[in-house]
């Protein structure tokens, strides 16, 4: 047996092999709190939806204009044929159409590896070979990453670095989080993660004292061991809250007027706009009884209060106002720039939000210009295929999709991250090509015309360097390539060749010489911090380079509240109300945090045909549909199914109990899942993580019942509003069944037919 250093997404491992196969990964010594799913990662390796060799799709071959995309059987091609076709395309596309045409978004977290970074690889390859249509912001936080700059001038406070934990364990008496601090998805962090650190500083935080209150429509948001308060909250209404806090802070002459005279801009106009937003008027919208709503609003001002509002807040129709109204509500108290107390975005969303570090950028692998300066929202994948040169707002600009031809997808799935999959599918059936590298043959390989088998991060050498965690961990190749996979990076090398830019693309460096290149040239960085690490050979050996946490704790916004600083908005201080956001006229988005009813919610007439609210929260058992082949993810399956959490109360009034397969369906789709029972859900309110990889029973039939349970045949395909054009996925409703008879077993894991 042979032990290897590795790191990932869901952590830092060692990798143990044998007979060429990878057998176990053992958790990472430094790592207070490493997570159980890293166990999923040898179960993934050697499994059967392993892409084995390249393919090609037997009706593009045949030039069937795309109709038969996630149906089709696959012709297997050799390794120079695949890169032929391929290189041919791209040409073609380029020349016939313009290279706008391309379409090299490739949104994903693909692997933790920052030089086998499939996205970074693939961009880097598109723009040296003539440039592509790019996407702008992510799933995470789009409505966030578009109005946050318009209140606070900049994005720090959803993408970090926040008031980090050791302020909070020092100085907050009261926590108020709305979603909660969902400490199954701190198991996380994109491109690395030596260090499960948040779990750690909570408990430390609830054993000094600290009191926590979990504002949600899920009990589970909040660790147990921290004896905290559950309100519990219809969802999508958390704004019409936040708003009532701030009208009794107000109206109580609990806020702190200094500081929204010298630190903010439109108080005043945000206060006019507070009129009847009493608690009373709270209660009928959100559920939460006005007196509760008022106490808290007392007690929130009379401690220290740090104020966190989840990511998936803003994952819903008018998903920016949340995020306006936290900061408003914040600025309220006043406490904002000083340690433990303010607000700030997404603490325990991943494992790096509040994690003490250092601002240094790792390794990371260069992917140069891109000639063509087109893009779409992150989330209009299917409006850009479907309505080519349609017009749409976005952030005060008016703007076309283009016209795409092809699609190029690698290190990402939107078969799992999309809304609406119904309408994906028409969607993906419209370019003349699309060209997927997965390692696996998720929904989106089966949607693909050539299919292009990657390796696992197992199978190659890399370094991951996640930009919120400590560590940077040196990933060992363990194993040889399965099946014929090849690195992404060798195979753009290879059409880079026939395109005549090889020596560009690859610099002429191989594996090896890029990992020593970009080690070194972050090296120079952290010397710049003052920071002198081992170098390449002495890292790779021992296989980690652990950065010290700094020495002070980190307080957002300090230096602003000092007047140091003054923020990157129009009057350099933070906007309660803009005259900018106002001037784009958007009627789903006005200058000032607002409630503003969702499309689908429990209050909408919508809800006497679809009476469940349905949160399509991240899984606690694997990332995003990653690792679903794992043991960990296998293990929490009902009868084959994601499970789907219920209030008793309303299983009880269909006739479902706990392990039945249950329907769940709108007017968007249908799905099979298991019902688990939890009084942890609000009445009204299904809980069903995303990730259960998607498995139409019958694929040629439009909107065929999805046999596995992928909340997205159920979720709408909607901007969050003209500002932020983010995903809504969190505002759906629908209804569920007993699911009578035998159900049909899942295949979503089996490869598709492929010709002999
Ligand atoms: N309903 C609903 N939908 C959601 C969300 C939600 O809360 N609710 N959350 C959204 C959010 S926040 C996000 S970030 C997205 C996530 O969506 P994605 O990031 O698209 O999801 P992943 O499953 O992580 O997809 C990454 C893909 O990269 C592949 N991959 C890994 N390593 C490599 C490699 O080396 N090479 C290649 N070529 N491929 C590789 C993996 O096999 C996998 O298929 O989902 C979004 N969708
Ligand atoms: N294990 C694991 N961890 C992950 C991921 C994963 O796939 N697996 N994905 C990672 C990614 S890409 C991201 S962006 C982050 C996302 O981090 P988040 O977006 O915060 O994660 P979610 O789990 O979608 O939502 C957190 C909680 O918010 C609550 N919630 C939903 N809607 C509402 C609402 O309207 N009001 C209130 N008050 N609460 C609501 C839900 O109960 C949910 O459990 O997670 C990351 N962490
Ligand atoms: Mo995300």
């Amino acid at each position: 047996m042979a032990v290897f250093h590795h790191g990932s997404h869901w952590g830092a491992f060692r990798a143990e092999t044998e007979d060429g196969r990878v057998t176990g990964a053992l958790p990472f010594a430094k790592d207070p709190e490493p997570s159980p799913i890293v166990a999923s990662i040898p179960d993934a390796v050697h499994h059967r939806s392993r892409i084995e060799g390249p393919v090609a799709r037997r009706g593009w071959l045949d030039g069937d204009g795309g109709e038969g995309r996630g149906r089709d059987s696959y012709v297997p091609l050799d390794w120079d044929r695949a890169v032929d076709l391929i290189a041919d395309e791209v040409a073609r596309v380029g020349r016939d159409f313009g290279h706008a045409s391309v379409f090299g978004g490739s949104y994903g977290w693909a692997s933790a590896g920052r030089f086998h970074h499939a996205k970074s690889q693939l961009q880097r390859f598109l723009g040296m070979a003539g440039g592509f249509t790019n996407q702008r912001h992510n799933y995470s936080y789009a409505a966030g990453l578009a109005v946050l700059p318009h209140i606070l001038g900049g994005v720090e406070a959803a993408a970090g670095p926040v008031t980090d934990w050791p302020s909070i364990v020092g100085n907050t008496g009261l926590m108020v989080s709305f979603g909660g601090l969902p400490v199954k998805n701190a198991q996380v962090d994109s491109g690395g993660n030596g260090e499960h650190a948040a779990a750690g500083f909570i408990r430390e935080a609830a054993g000094r004292g600290v009191r926590f209150i979990a504002v949600s429509p899920f009990g589970g948001d909040l660790p147990p061991e921290v004896e905290g308060e559950w309100i519990p909250i219809r969802p999508g209404t958390d704004t019409a809250m936040m708003l009532a806090l701030s009208q009794v802070l107000l109206a109580e002459e609990l806020a702190d007027r200094a500081f929204l005279e010298r630190c903010c801009t439109g108080a005043a106009a945000f206060e006019a706009s507070l009129e009847g937003r009493t608690p009373e008027w709270a209660e009928g919208i959100t559920g939460v009884p006005a007196a509760r709503i008022r106490s808290l609003a007392r007690e929130m001002a009379a401690a220290r209060t740090m104020i966190s509002t989840a990511w998936a807040l803003q994952r819903g129709d008018h998903g920016e106002q949340p995020f306006w109204a936290t900061v408003a509500l914040a600025a309220c108290l006043g406490q904002i720039g000083l340690p433990g107390g303010g607000f700030g975005f997404g603490y325990g969303c991943v494992s790096g939000i509040g994690a003490p570090r250092h601002g240094i950028t790792g390794p990371t692998f260069p992917i140069g210009p891109n000639p063509v300066d087109d893009f779409i929202p992150v989330s209009r994948i299917a409006d850009m295929l479907l309505d080519p040169g349609g017009a749409y707002d976005f952030d005060g600009e008016r703007r076309r999709y283009p016209d795409t031809r092809l699609v190029w997808w690698a290190g990402g799935n939107p078969f799992h991250h999309h809304q609406d999959i119904n309408r994906l599918v028409r969607a993906f059936r419209r370019p003349e090509t699309v060209i997927v590298h997965d390692p696996w043959w998720t929904a989106t390989a089966r949607h693909a015309d050539i299919v292009v088998p990657a390796t696992t991060t197992l199978e190659r050498n890399d370094i991951a360097a996640g930009r919120r965690d400590r560590f940077w961990l040196a990933m060992h190749r363990a194993i040889d390539p399965v099946g014929r996979a090849r690195n992404d990076h060798d195979v753009f090398a290879d059409i880079a060749d026939r395109l005549g830019f090889r020596e560009n693309f690859t610099e002429g460096l191989g594996e090896m010489a890029w990992l020593r290149r970009i080690y070194d040239e972050a090296c120079v960085r952290a010397a710049e911090h003052g920071l002198n690490l081992p170098d390449f050979d002495a890292f790779w050996a021992e296989g980690h380079v652990e950065l010290p946490r700094p020495e002070t704790p980190r307080v957002l916004f300090e230096g602003f509240r000092k007047g140091e600083e003054r923020l990157a908005t129009p009057s350099g201080k933070i906007e309660l109300y803009s005259g900018h956001v106002a001037g784009f006229g958007y009627e789903d988005c006005p200058g000032y945090p607002a409630w503003l009813p969702p499309k689908e919610w429990l209050g909408a007439d919508a809800a006497r045909e679809w009476p469940l609210h349905l949160i399509s929260n991240q899984p606690a058992t694997r990332l995003h549909a990653q690792l679903d082949q794992g043991r960990v993810s296998q293990d929490s399956k009902v009868q084959g199914r994601e499970p789907i959490r219920l209030n008793p109360a309303d299983a009880a009034a269909r006739g479902i109990a706990d392990g039945d397969v249950v329907r769940v369906f709108n007017g968007r789709g249908a799905l099979l899942a298991g019902a688990v029972l939890s009084g942890e859900v609000a009445p009204g309110v299904a809980v069903l993580a995303t990730g259960a990889w998607y498995d139409p029973v019958d694929p040629a039939a439009p909107g065929s019942l999805d046999k596995h349970g992928n909340p997205n045949v159920l979720t709408a395909d909607r901007g969050t509003s003209k500002l932020g054009q983010g995903p809504s996925a969190m505002s759906a409703l629908v209804e569920v069944e007993r699911f009578e008879g035998e159900p049909p077993p899942v295949t979503a894991f089996d490869p598709p037919d492929i010709a002999a």
